[in-house]
C-alpha cells in the first residue's frame, strides 16, 4: 500500500506527517513508525504525526508515534509542523487558528504572518500524581527534589505539559554527558511512565540554553514541550522570567507562561523539507 507524506521540521526536531483525514485510527502500525523513523533504513525523522479527523468542536486530532513506536499525549514541536501541514491539505479553505484535539487535551495553535507558529499549550500540571512521579506525595509538587542518576544527586522539577517532564539547572549545559544520562532519567524508577528530561543553562533572566533527552526519541535537537516545562520550571524555582527565550541545538523558542489565566504559549518555526511516497 502506498502512502504519501510530507516531512517537516521544527528547529531540527523532524516529523513524517500523513495524511489520515480519512480514518479515524492511524494507517500505520507503532512498528512502521519505528522502521520509518530510522535514518539508515527509512525516511529518517524523530516521529511520525497524524492528521485524523477532529473530535466534538475540535479541527482536526493529533496523534504521533515516537521514533520507538511508543505514543507521547502531545508534541509542542510536532503540532506546530502539523499547523503549517493541516494548512497546506486546507488550501484556501486554510484557517489562521485551528482546535487540535490530543491525547492531552485541546491544543489551539495559530499561524502568524512571519511564518512561525504561537501555540496555546494550556496549562501545565506539577502534582507529582500527574507527572507521574514517585519523588513526592500524589498531590504534591517536585520543586527542586534530590534525585540520583549516575553517582551524583541532582536537583529536579518535574512538570506536565500533557507529556512528563524533569527538569535540572546545570552550569554547563554542553558539559552534560547526554547520551550517557538521558537514558538514566528516561527509565528511572521514580519515573513510571518513563520521563523527558531537559538539561537548562539559564544565561540571564530571560533567556536560557536547554539540551534534551526525549523519551522514546533520545537527544533530539529542540523539544518544544521541554522548553515549555522548563521555563515553568524556571519561574516556579525564581530562575527566570515568565517570558523566556529557549535556545535549543536547533533554534530559539519564545516561551511565555501567563500570569492572567497560567496558560503557556510557545513560539517558534514549522518549515516543510518534501514530500514522497511510502512503499
Ligand atoms: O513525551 C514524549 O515521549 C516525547 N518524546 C514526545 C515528543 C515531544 C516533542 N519533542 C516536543 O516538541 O514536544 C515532539
Amino acid at each position: 500500500m502506498a502512502i504519501e507524506f510530507t516531512k517537516y521540521h521544527g528547529l531540527g526536531n523532524d516529523f513524517i506527517l500523513i495524511d489520515n483525514r480519512h480514518q479515524s485510527a492511524p494507517v500505520l502500525t507503532p512498528q512502521d513508525a519505528e522502521r520509518f523513523c530510522h535514518r539508515n533504513f527509512g525516511i529518517g525523522a524523530d516521529g511520525v504525526i497524524f492528521v485524523l479527523p477532529g473530535v466534538g468542536e475540535t479541527d482536526y486530532s493529533m496523534r504521533i508515534f515516537n521514533s520507538d513506536g511508543s505514543e507521547p499525549e502531545m508534541c509542542g514541536n510536532g503540532i506546530r509542523c502539523f499547523t503549517q501541514f493541516v494548512a497546506e491539505l486546507d488550501g484556501d479553505r486554510a484557517k489562521g487558528r485551528y482546535r487540535v484535539h490530543t491525547l492531552a487535551g485541546v491544543i489551539t495553535p495559530q499561524r502568524q504572518t512571519d511564518g512561525r507558529v504561537k501555540v496555546d499549550m494550556g496549562q501545565p500540571r506539577l502534582l507529582a500524581g500527574e507527572i507521574p512521579t514517585t519523588l513526592a506525595a500524589e498531590t504534591e509538587k517536585v520543586v527542586d527534589r534530590p534525585l540520583e542518576v549516575g553517582d551524583q544527586t541532582w536537583s529536579v522539577t518535574c512538570v506536565s505539559m500533557g507529556n512528563p517532564h524533569c527538569v535540572t539547572f546545570v552550569d554547563d549545559a554542553d558539559a552534560i554527558p547526554l547520551a550517557q544520562l538521558g537514558p538514566k532519567f528516561e527509565r528511572h524508577p521514580a519515573f513510571p511512565q518513563r520521563i523527558n528530561t531537559e538539561f537548562i543553562e539559564v544565561k540571564s533572566s530571560n533567556t536560557v540554553k536547554m539540551r534534551v533527552w526525549e523519551r522514546g526519541a533520545g537527544a533530539t535537537l529542540a523539544c518544544g514541550t521541554g522548553a515549555c516545562a522548563s521555563v515553568v520550571a524556571g519561574v516556579l524555582t525564581q530562575r527566570c522570567d515568565r517570558q523566556t527565550t529557549v535556545e535549543l541545538p536547533g533554534g530559539l523558542l519564545e516561551i511565555e507562561w501567563s500570569p492572567e489565566n497560567g496558560r503557556v504559549y510557545m513560539t517558534g518555526a514549522a518549515e516543510r523539507v518534501f514530500a514522497g511516497r511510502l512503499g
